[in-house]
């Protein structure tokens, strides 16, 4: 079968934010007390447990349980020792652990119920004061979590005034729940100021990750938070510290960055000024707030759960003196690796172990923490050279009575490694459960399911007569309808062909649990080589993991493919190397329309995206998310058509 590809691509005001108040009467079994309890009270009627998080780091969020009350007979069997176990059955020996094929099995969770609000405020991450669109009136937003199994209901509210918004549960695979995947005009309209929509999935996969909007650029203005899914780990650790976010930050909006690009052209507009760990900045050599900082005991293992939620840069993050163990790439466990630095692509993100234990002990008790620039990697505005040398020490971690505040400036020395722009080693990220992936049914022979990019400067594609970047990804750009999302057009009867300029067909009636092979070129074929915009793409497929059977920074050559089927590394963000390709396979078996984008957000605003329409026919939308598909449509049509202050909406970017 041959692919059918068609043409493609805040404020802060506190909102209550509150976890399921359960009625938690059962018993409990506290982490690591599990030998405690006696052997002879396992027995069939022994109720499932309730159980601190582990990974819930001390004082925040400490009463967080896991509950796995559904589960009769199970116990919890996390523990410092072993971190691969999550649930034991011990009358009859069933586990839930890292070996867990996990997109088939996974335990009975509750339901946790969250709500946030989107608002405009203004922030001062780094001392520079500056317009964004925050949740619950933080940035970044509040930390959304549950445990491996459980069904997450998040109530979104829009509280901006011009723009829409929806929130994307990035990498969660959204099993048979299309409509929940929070992006608009393919999943949904988007949400219209002063409106609602609710968003309920299961999480299949554990892990580390993030929430974000898909609207335009709005997360870069600061529309994103962490979503954290508990389970077990692929190497032991003795205490998690909160995930780390870490961004590029500019001290002008990038929406109206973007507006001016497009309305005045030229190149270089559209910029960062800075990198912000969990919000937090340096501007001008005076903090807003001390560095990010983090106390370490020695002789502990510390969890770090990275999360890359960039506009435009790839980071090296790196502690001076201290090896990092590699245990998970995105919502894939992988076998653990260790490394001295960590290359991390916008939308990734990794769970690294750190051990206590710093290799040159002559630093008075505190490290840097670095977030370096990869040379190479997109970077507008931030130049690595000056940004590497004087201002990557983003954060410090400290030991015992080198904590007390004020925490002295580290004298500790960066490693010895590189800083290119590139993933992290394709042999080193192999999953902990295996895929051997079968032969592609989308293609025949080589190059058939090629999708090429092209790009453009100063096409008339927008509302003005200038378009600093246009990016087609197979033969068009994005550029979406906020009014007529592709899931509505299916549940129509819309045909693949209606989908026309920006819809990209696998097949709609295609063979479940087959391979989709998608092999994604670098090269732009319009230019000439040496006009090729020298850039990687960080490219993220929605509802799938993907398997990486080839990541090449060589030029494609047709029938010089060199395939790894078996057990290749797996994640929901790969780098396209600049001017290098990338082959990528999935499997059917999640019917929908998926989004499949650069990660840039510069770049997915000029349109390198396209649709996946998946088995579209067997898409299980009910009654209600059909007529809360209707009805946000119509709120947001009604808002559309209603002039604010004077202002019109006007659409000016691909819409994701
Ligand atoms: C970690 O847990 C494993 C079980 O998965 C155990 O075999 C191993 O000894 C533990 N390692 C350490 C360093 O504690
Ligand atoms: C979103 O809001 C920003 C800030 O008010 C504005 O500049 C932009 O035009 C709006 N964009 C859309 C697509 O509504
Ligand atoms: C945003 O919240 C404020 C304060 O609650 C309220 O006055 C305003 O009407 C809200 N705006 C929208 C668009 O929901
Ligand atoms: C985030 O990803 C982008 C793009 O791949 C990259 O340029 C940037 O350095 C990354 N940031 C971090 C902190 O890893
Ligand atoms: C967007 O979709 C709506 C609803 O189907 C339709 O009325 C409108 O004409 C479309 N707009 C464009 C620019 O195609
Ligand atoms: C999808 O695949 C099936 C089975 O291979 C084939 O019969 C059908 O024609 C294909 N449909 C489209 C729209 O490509
Ligand atoms: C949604 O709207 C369409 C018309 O656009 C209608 O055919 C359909 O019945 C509606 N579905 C629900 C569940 O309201
Ligand atoms: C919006 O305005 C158009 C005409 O400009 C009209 O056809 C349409 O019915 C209006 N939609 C809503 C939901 O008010
Ligand atoms: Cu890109």
């Amino acid at each position: 079968m041959y692919a059918f590809w068609t043409n493609v691509v805040s404020v802060l005001n506190l909102f209550t934010f509150s976890s399921t108040s359960r009625d938690v009467t059962s018993i409990e079994y506290p982490l690591g007390n599990e030998a405690s309890v006696p052997v002879a009270s396992v027995n069939a009627a022994k109720p499932g447990p309730i159980f601190r998080a582990p990974e819930v780091p001390k004082g925040d969020f400490e009463d967080f349980k896991c509950d796995y009350s559904q589960m009769v007979g199970w116990e919890p069997c996390s523990s410092e020792a072993d971190r691969s176990c999550w649930l034991i059955n011990r009358a009859t020996g069933e586990r839930f652990d890292i070996n867990t094929e996990y997109e088939d099995n996974t335990p009975i969770g509750v339901t946790r119920k969250y709500e946030i609000e989107v608002s405009e405020q203004s922030i001062t991450p780094d001392g520079v004061p500056r317009t964004s669109q925050v949740v619950n009136g933080q940035y970044p937003g509040p930390i959304i979590q549950g445990c491996w199994g459980d069904d997450i209901e998040v109530t979104v509210r829009n509280n901006l005034t011009y723009n829409g918004t929806t929130i994307h549960w990035h990498g969660i695979r959204q099993l048979n729940t299309n409509a929940m995947d929070g992006v608009n005009a393919v999943t949904q309209c988007p949400i219209a100021p002063g409106q609602s929509f609710t968003y309920k999935f299961k999480t299949v996969q554990y892990g580390t990750t993030w929430y974000h909007s898909h609207y335009s650029m709005q997360y870069g203005e600061g529309t994103l938070g962490p979503l954290v899914i508990h389970g077990p780990s692929s190497s032991n650790w003795t205490e998690a510290i909160e995930p780390v976010l870490m961004t590029d930050w500019s001290h002008v909006p990038f929406q109206e960055q973007w507006r001016k690009s497009i309305t005045t052209g030229g190149s270089g507009r559209l910029k960062v000024d800075n990198v912000l760990i969990n919000g937090i900045g340096t501007w001008g050599g005076t903090p807003a707030t001390n560095p990010y900082t983090t106390e370490f005991k020695k002789g502990k293992r510390y969890l770090l759960r990275i999360i890359n939620t960039s506009v435009d840069s790839t980071f090296i993050f790196s502690i001076d003196s201290h090896i990092l163990e590699v245990i998970s790439a995105d919502l894939v466990p992988i076998q653990p690796y260790t490394t001295d630095h960590i290359v991390v692509g916008i939308g990734q993100r990794y769970h690294v172990i750190v051990e206590a234990n710093p290799l040159n002990d002559d630093n008075a008790g505190t490290f840097w923490m670095r977030t370096e620039l990869a040379k190479g990697c997109a970077g507008n505005g931030l130049n690595p050279e000056t940004w590497n040398k004087e201002h990557s020490t983003t954060g410090i971690v400290c030991y015992d009575e080198h904590c007390s505040p004020p925490v002295a400036s580290p004298t500790s020395r960066r490693g010895t490694f590189d800083d290119d722009c590139h993933d992290e080693p394709y042999d080193k990220l192999v999953p902990v459960v295996p895929w051997l992936v079968g032969a592609p049914s989308n293609f025949a022979s080589d190059g058939q399911f090629e999708l090429d990019m092209e790009f453009y400067q100063g096409l008339p594609l927008y509302p003005s007569d200038r378009a600093l970047q246009r990016w087609n990804m197979y033969t068009s750009t994005m550029w979406l309808n906020f009014s007529n999302p592709s899931l509505r057009m299916v549940e129509e009867g819309s045909k693949a062909g209606d989908f026309s300029q920006y819809a990209v067909v696998v097949n709609q009636t295609h063979p479940h649990n087959e391979w989709v092979y998608l092999l994604i070129s670098g090269t732009t074929k319009n230019l000439p080589k040496s006009a090729h915009p020298k850039t990687h793409h960080p490219i993220h497929l929605h509802g799938h993991d993907f398997a990486i059977l080839e990541q090449s920074t060589k030029p494609l050559q047709i029938g010089q493919l060199k395939l790894n089927l078996e057990n290749p590394p797996r994640r929901d963000v790969a780098f396209l190397p600049a001017s290098g390709y990338l082959v990528l396979a999935f499997k059917t078996d999640n019917p929908g329309v998926w989004l499949m984008h650069c990660h840039i957000a510069f770049h997915a605003s000029g349109g390198l995206a396209l649709q996946i329409l998946e088995n579209t026919n067997e898409i299980k939308l009910d009654d209600d998310d059909y007529a809360r598909l209707n009805e946000t449509c119509a709120q947001w049509d009604s808002w559309k058509n209603t002039s604010q202050d004077g202002k019109q909406f006007l659409q000016d970017d691909s819409g994701i």
